[in-house]
């Protein structure tokens, strides 16, 4: 095991990574950036280390400072997190060339998975379904015969780009040389990579991805899936597993081809593989996320399988404790992002001091959060100050527990996104299970559609 663990990251997940090393008996070492010398993460790690000011560019981003403060205090090994380092292939090959491990996959396999059209490639190659699509376009004439073979809409995508970013819809071929041009260029600009590729179009999909954790022995499980398509420009608002969307059976196809996807690249640690779901049930690979995620609470609850703590189990080259029949998926788990956000203000960031604070509590509810009474939240980084995950029988008893843990929680002097979720979760499209990407789009659509009758 390891003999000590730097944490390069904050907030929340710092704070989840931490826990799971004490209860292993791993010594941890923080570090920090001038602007959050008093958080959480600070006074939990065994010791910690102030590593630059506030900016993430001059502290949790800055390589040569993180990997020296590992080795002068002794790390054999670093948790990247989620954001910052934790899909930087380079960082992995440093860390390594340094002899520390980086908790998470070989620089390789994230290679594979962050160059989209190769990901696309590697899952052809090994029968999981993707929508059809391109390689990297070469000319506006392929690109012509692509769209007019699939169909129109069509979405180009930066090869390099992920999670939403470098996207652009295609609808008639008068928009088509334009928009090739102009993602072509956002792609250089944003990624330093000009290539696009592709594909045909779904409208309103539903987002489900499927947690997996390989070891370095070849072995690679499956823990379900997610349902994560209450978001909002990219950014998810809730997640819940199971999907309210999918059967035993397509539950175990998904989860099949997740596995088929993840020893196609020899992975090894926890990753995610993201699908979209289509109207008639359809379902295709688009692109898989190599680190620990926000949500995975989600998946925690209902396996009872601790992600973090079995991601550094595998990292220091144990077997996985578990085999794929031992995964017994039990119940309902919603999860709510806590944000110091203002919904009625376009999500506007609130930073500021928290002056009041008091957690909900009892039987399946569970918060991650770094923040306390007198907590100061810092305007450098995202705005999610913690998640709120409630556990139940079934999907319903899940969501009334929500409601009511909403309803305690107390975070006074900001404005965060729990009034929000008090309304998502007693929504009636929510209610019923039957929502997809649109639905807060939709939500809001609704919501005008009553103040306009009522005036
Ligand atoms: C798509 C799509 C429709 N058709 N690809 C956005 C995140 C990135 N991982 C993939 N994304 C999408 N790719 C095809 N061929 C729609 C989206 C998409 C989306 C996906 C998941 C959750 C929310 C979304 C919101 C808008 C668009």
């Amino acid at each position: 095991m390891f003999k000590r663990v730097l944490i390069a990251n904050r907030g929340e997940i710092a704070v989840r990574v931490i826990r799971a090393c004490r209860e292993l008996g791993i010594p941890t070492v923080a570090i920090y950036s001038e602007a959050d010398a008093n958080s959480l993460h600070v006074r939990l790690a065994t010791d910690a280390f102030c590593i630059g000011p506030a900016p993430s560019l001059n502290s949790y981003l800055n390589i040569p400072t993180i990997v020296a403060t590992a080795l002068t205090a002794g790390c054999d090994a670093i948790h990247p997190g989620y954001g910052f380092l934790s899909e930087r292939a380079e960082f992995a090959e440093i860390c390594d060339m340094h002899g520390i491990k980086f908790i998470g996959p070989s620089a390789k396999s994230m290679r594979k998975m962050g160059d989209k059209a190769t990901a696309r490639k590697t899952m052809i190659k090994n029968n999981v379904p993707v929508t059809p699509g391109t390689g990297i376009i070469k000319s506006l004439d392929e690109l012509k015969n692509f769209a007019h073979e699939a169909g129109y809409p069509i979405i180009l995508k930066a090869t390099a780009g992920g999670g939403g970013k470098g996207m652009r819809v295609v609808r008639n071929d008068d928009e088509l040389e334009t928009n090739m041009t102009l993602c072509q260029q956002e792609a250089e600009k944003f990624f330093g990579n000009p290539n696009i590729y592709a594909e045909k179009f779904l409208e309103n999909p539903r987002h489900i991805e499927v947690q997996i954790i390989g070891d370095s022995y070849g072995n690679v499980i499956h823990l379900g899936e997610r349902d994560c398509s209450i978001q909002r420009r990219h950014q998810k608002l809730l997640e819940e597993a199971p999907s309210p969307a999918i059967d035993e059976k397509t539950r175990q196809e998904m989860g099949a081809a997740a596995v088929r996807a993840a020893k196609a690249i020899n992975y090894e640690g926890v990753g995610t593989c993201e699908f979209l779901l289509d109207h008639d049930g359809k379902w295709y690979f688009m692109e898989m996320n190599t680190r620990i995620q926000v949500e995975h609470c989600v998946t925690e609850m209902i396996s009872q399988v601790d992600i973090v703590r079995e991601q550094i189990l595998v990292a220091s080259g144990e077997k996985l404790s578990h085999t794929q029949d031992d995964i017994c998926l039990k119940g309902h788990a919603i999860e709510c992002r806590i944000n110091a956000e203002d919904p009625d203000n376009d999500f506007m960031p609130c930073p500021g001091k928290i002056d009041g604070y008091l957690a909900p509590g009892g039987f399946g509810i569970r918060v991650d959060s770094h923040v306390y009474a007198g907590y100061t939240i810092p305007p450098y980084y995202d705005s999610m100050i913690g998640k709120l995950i409630c556990w139940g029988e079934n999907r319903k008893q899940a969501r009334r527990r929500m409601y009511q843990a909403l309803k305690e929680y107390v975070i006074s002097g900001i404005k965060t996104t729990i009034p929000f979720h008090q309304q998502i979760v007693e929504d009636e499209v929510f209610k019923s299970g039957e929502f997809n990407t649109g639905f807060i789009e939709d939500w809001y659509r609704r919501q005008n559609e009553l103040k306009t009758k009522e005036e």
